[in-house]
């Protein structure tokens, strides 16, 4: 059995996650409209990713015979002033997610909750990925600097995600 406080935690990360899948969304659909559907697909394949992210807390609390609370999910901003602000944002909102799984951590240990800390070994290095391909993307479109030909060649590639 998990402490009431982890529970708690790990309640209130499903709901950061959802808001991950929602933000990126968000600016899927912001891409849309930009006419980038290549950025568009890359943000959708992440709320994908993001919503598994979500379900794999949910699983977990069920498997430790816990119990999930789903509370609302806070609305995401609607545009950007660029790609390149977009892609910010989210390398930002990656950087607050990793200090979520860090704090999570360090109540798994304090806790001396080994089955916990075994689950979230996985989202520690997952968040290294997170943040590696979001500042990626961001520093290839600093080099881009606004072209119009390298945007639409990134465009292209980014689409290729699957
Ligand atoms: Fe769930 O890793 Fe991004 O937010």
């Amino acid at each position: 059995m998990m402490t009431d406080k982890m529970e708690k935690a790990l309640n209130e990360q499903i709901n950061e996650e959802l808001f991950s899948s929602y933000l990126y969304l968000a600016m899927s659909a912001w891409f849309e409209l930009q006419n980038l559907p290549g950025f568009a697909s890359w943000m959708k394949v992440q709320a994908g990713e993001e919503h598994a992210h979500a379900m794999k807390f949910f699983d977990f609390i069920h498997e430790r015979r816990g119990t999930v609370t789903l509370k609302a999910i806070k609305e995401p901003a609607k545009e950007w002033k660029s790609p390149l602000a977009a892609f910010e944002a989210a390398f930002g909102h990656e950087q607050h997610i990793t200090g979520r799984i860090n704090d999570l951590m360090n109540r798994a240990l304090a806790e001396k909750d080994h089955a916990t800390a075994e689950m979230l070994q996985w989202f520690v290095k997952e968040q290294v990925e997170e943040e590696a391909s979001a500042d990626r993307i961001v520093q290839m479109l600093k080099m881009a600097a606004g072209g119009p030909g390298a945007l639409l060649m990134l465009d292209h590639q980014l689409g290729e995600r699957k």
